[in-house]
């Protein structure tokens, strides 16, 4: 028998069909999983059907170690980590579990042995699109470190039937088309039927004294629907820890409202039903920008009353029934403010369910919770009109005004008479229209808060928290993003991987930190010579991905300059086509021009009701038109808008990129995790001092990092003295000729209202500093190109920017909660030597 499983990887003692990791075994139970869950044979197969026959195998192979790491976890009574987040941006799970697992050769062995190719299967899997962008995959790589650090830790979320929608581009706009992600089966979730949680919507309270003296509120809910729970195991890296994400379905409580239906109304009956399906029918689209609808509350109250129910249940099932522990054995994160209404549903569990006082319930929710901050962005800060969270949770509003005036009656001893501040702190907004504040909400129910990049954390100091800062600055810290190196090199650039670890081993893979034994190769002539032969054929299969997907060449040979994020005004991606439409200026000017050949990519999502944002694809499609079909321009400069950009694309594009580009206003952009991922994949960056860019250009050394753009405390000042935009156009000769030529028409078929907007946006008002940023861009471009034309040169800047990138892995970032926040230990998970845990 030939077995390809690495040293050191975790197997069973027993080789049967379900746990077995020998090719031969691997291929029997692929065989097997065919006939018997599929009910196909080879020749009428799909390649779906094959799909799910591996997942399948793949899938046993999770559940051994996802249930002795549960049943380990029930019999020690481990402390366990409870991550909530609205979104979990996972992507395709077949290839990461299968490196996880330490089987991705013995896998292609096996299906190569069966005449298929696993490449081809991988690309069958619909990847769970369950969030928008840097938050949601930031959530995904987090439970990836934290089963491979081997912490309990359940993640807690939602389970969309539609995910985010996938976009296409039709005459260069983006087009909205539904995610259909489950239609073919999801072999990757175990569906809970008989875990089911009330939830429960609107109505009334009223309260009564209880026959022991003790004051009561019961609440009435007008509408009832029930949490089923489907679950995923989330494997670590070559261990045997597989942790637990419960995401929640809504379903009506009976499938018709009987008494309705009795007297003969059928479809109330069936619309009470839908109703309640509808509350996880849709991923809100939106990525930092509130929509304030009254369903995304509803979403969000509703999977925080699930997961925190469900805690209680575990916590019950211990043996323990007074919930005085519950913060010992239970640790809860809050992705952002999304999750903020479990501060208020847990006080309401503990207080009118379980009839614990007020102040005891308070301190051990205080201790239970901790607050991740996201943004800055005042637009994307999450308030509730006051009238739409009573009517929809009347007693949590009642709750809360009880939190707000124990904590306002505090800070009035501390600071006698300040009223201003009270104002300022209070969880409810009476500036204007009432609304509930949910960061208040949270930073009051939390015992720790934190930023996600050093530059954010002090930001958040200084504006959005800063009374709460000035209040109680021992619960504030810093934990910068991370992302899985698992994910984001083993699987995406195996070519990459394996140069490295030829080298310095896989240690790597687990610590990050080991790559800087990399760093005395950047002068190694042959090693540099093979790291770009690695990048040089990561760029040939994006260019051919390019080719089959929108019918554009690009050369591989030229540099590969990518934007690839949500679109949005403030990440500054029409910066990047004012420097397009530069360099193509230049070229109609000199067409005889000596350039390095160049190509930009572009790649995102823009929320629907966003319209500048749609505006900004369509600029990048049209300009793109137009300079890809200009003779003048020969093989010089490409411009491509890749799109439906996603997790999966991701993975494709990261290994290919000479260069990032990580172009926010300073203070705006809270971390970024995109700016690692090309990072650690030798992308060089052009960026500005914002967010983890900040971090990163220390960390690589500031001269193998291209800086550019006034920093946050020079934008202050700018602003300070007003800032004038038009003079910045009219003082810049190319920048008002660019200007001029979008306005012309030019690049809209003469139509010279279609970009007027954006135009006159930046003329007049330029809120995210383009125009003042322009110059410095441009300026810092020409090093760039510089730099490109010394292949050797460039080369050595991106081995050191890889072999300094050990810090941004979300590794380490895990480690920093769980010692600053969470304190929680690793728990070893050890294999039986029957694959039923009879032993
Ligand atoms: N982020 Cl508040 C999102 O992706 N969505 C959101 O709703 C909010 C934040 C991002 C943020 O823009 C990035 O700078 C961060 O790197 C990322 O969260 C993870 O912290």
């Amino acid at each position: 028998m030939t077995s390809l499983i690495p040293p050191g990887c975790p197997t069973v003692l027993t080789e049967d069909d379900r746990t077995g990791t020998s090719i031969e075994t691997l291929r029997r139970a692929f065989m097997d999983n065919l006939f018997f869950i599929q009910g196909r044979f080879p020749e009428v197969a799909t390649k779906n059907d094959y799909y799910l026959a591996l997942a399948y195998t793949v899938r046993d192979r999770l559940l051994l170690r996802w249930l002795n790491s549960a049943k380990t976890y029930r019999d020690q009574e481990s402390r366990t980590v409870c991550y909530l987040s609205a979104e979990f941006l996972l992507g395709p799970h077949l290839g990461n579990n299968l490196i996880n697992l330490g089987l991705y050769e013995a896998v292609e062995e096996a299906m190569r042995q069966t005449g298929l190719n696993l490449k081809e299967l991988l690309d069958q899997e619909e990847e769970p699109g369950l969030g928008n962008g840097g938050l949601g995959r930031l959530a995904a790589c987090y439970m990836d470190s934290l089963a491979t650090l081997e912490i309990p830790a359940i993640g807690y979320g939602i389970r969309y039937e539609y995910g985010i929608f996938d976009q296409e581009i039709r005459d260069g706009w983006q087009v909205e088309i539904t995610d259909k992600w489950l239609r073919y089966g999801n072999p990757w979730e175990i569906p809970r039927p008989e875990l089911i949680l009330p939830v429960k919507f609107g109505g009334h309270t009223y309260s009564y004294t209880d026959d022991q003296g003790r004051y009561r509120v019961i609440w009435e809910p007008h509408q009832v629907v029930q949490g089923v729970a489907y679950d995923t195991p989330i494997l670590g890296y070559k261990v045997n820890t597989a942790n637990l994400l419960r995401l929640w379905r809504a379903e009506a409580v009976e499938s018709f409202d009987f008494q309705a239906f009795n007297t003969g109304d059928y479809y109330g009956a069936v619309n009470q039903k839908i109703a309640s399906e509808n509350i996880t029918k849709v991923l809100y689209p939106n990525d930092e920008q509130l929509q304030g609808k009254e369903l995304r509350l509803m979403q969000e109250y509703f999977f925080c009353s699930c997961a925190l129910q469900d805690m209680i249940r575990l916590y019950k099932q211990s043996g323990k029934q007074d919930l005085s522990r519950f913060h010992e054995k239970f640790t809860v994160q809050l992705n952002d403010t999304h999750p903020a209404i479990s501060v208020a549903e847990l006080m309401r569990l503990l207080v009118d369910e379980h009839l614990m006082p007020w102040e005891q319930a308070w301190d051990i929710t205080r201790q239970t919770f901790a607050y991740t901050n996201h943004t800055l962005l005042p637009e994307a800060l999450e308030k509730w009109p006051l009238d739409l969270f009573g009517s929809l949770l009347p007693r949590h509003l009642q709750i809360i005004y009880e939190i707000n005036r124990r904590f306002l009656d505090e800070v009035r001893l501390q600071y006698p008479g300040d009223n201003d501040r009270l104002r300022r702190l209070s969880i409810i907004d009476e500036s204007g229209c009432r609304y509930v504040r949910m960061a208040h909400l949270a930073a009051v129910g939390s015992h720790a808060i934190n930023g996600v990049a050093v530059l954010h954390s002090e930001l958040l100091k200084q504006t959005v928290l800063r009374d709460f800062y000035e209040l109680t600055p021992e619960k504030f810290s810093n934990k910068t993003n991370g992302v899985t190196p698992r994910r984001w090199m083993v699987l995406s650039n195996p070519g990459l991987t394996r140069l490295i670890t030829e080298r310095i081993g896989e240690d790597w893979v687990k610590h990050l930190d080991q790559l800087r034994q990399l760093e005395p190769l950047a002068a190694d002539a042959e090693f540099a010579a093979q790291w770009r032969s690695v990048k040089h054929g990561n760029k040939e299969r994006l260019a051919q991905y390019i080719r089959d997907r929108i019918g554009v060449t690009v050369d591989p040979h030229s540099l590969f300059s990518i934007l690839v994020k949500r679109i949005h005004e403030y990440k500054r991606q029409h910066l990047c086509v004012l420097k397009v439409i530069t360099l193509y200026q230049m070229l109609r000017d000199q067409p005889h021009l000596e350039m390095v050949p160049q190509t930009f990519i572009f790649g995102g999502k823009a929320a629907p009701g966003y319209y500048m944002a749609k505006l900004i694809i369509k600029f990048i499609n049209s300009v793109a038109d137009v300079i890809n079909r200009d003779p003048v321009v020969r093989d010089r400069l490409r411009v491509v808008f890749l799109p439906n950009y996603n997790v999966t694309l991701g993975q494709r594009v990261y290994p290919a990129a000479d260069l990032s580009q990580q172009i926010s206003t300073a203070g705006y952009e809270a971390s970024g995790t995109g700016n690692m991922k090309f990072a650690l994949n030798g992308a060089l960056t052009i960026g500005t001092l914002d967010g983890a860019n900040v971090e990163i250009r220390e960390a690589v050394g500031a001269e193998n990092f291209f800086l550019f753009g006034h920093t946050v405390e020079q934008l202050q000042e700018l602003r300070c003295n007003g800032y004038r935009p038009w003079e910045f156009a009219n003082g810049h000769p190319m920048l008002k000729r660019v200007l001029d030529l979008i306005s012309s028409g030019y690049f809209s078929h003469g139509d010279t209202e279609l970009f007027r907007p954006l135009v006159e946006h930046l003329w007049q008002d330029d809120r995210y500093c383009l125009l003042a940023d322009y110059q410095s861009y441009v300026d810092c471009y020409q090093r760039v190109l510089q730099v490109y034309q010394d292949q050797a040169q460039w080369a050595k800047m991106s081995i050191l920017n890889v072999a300094r990138m050990g810090k941004f892995s979300s590794d380490r970032a895990i480690r920093e909660y769980c010692q600053d926040i969470w304190h929680v230990q690793p728990v070893k998970i050890v294999l039986p030597a029957t694959a039923y845990m009879t032993s």
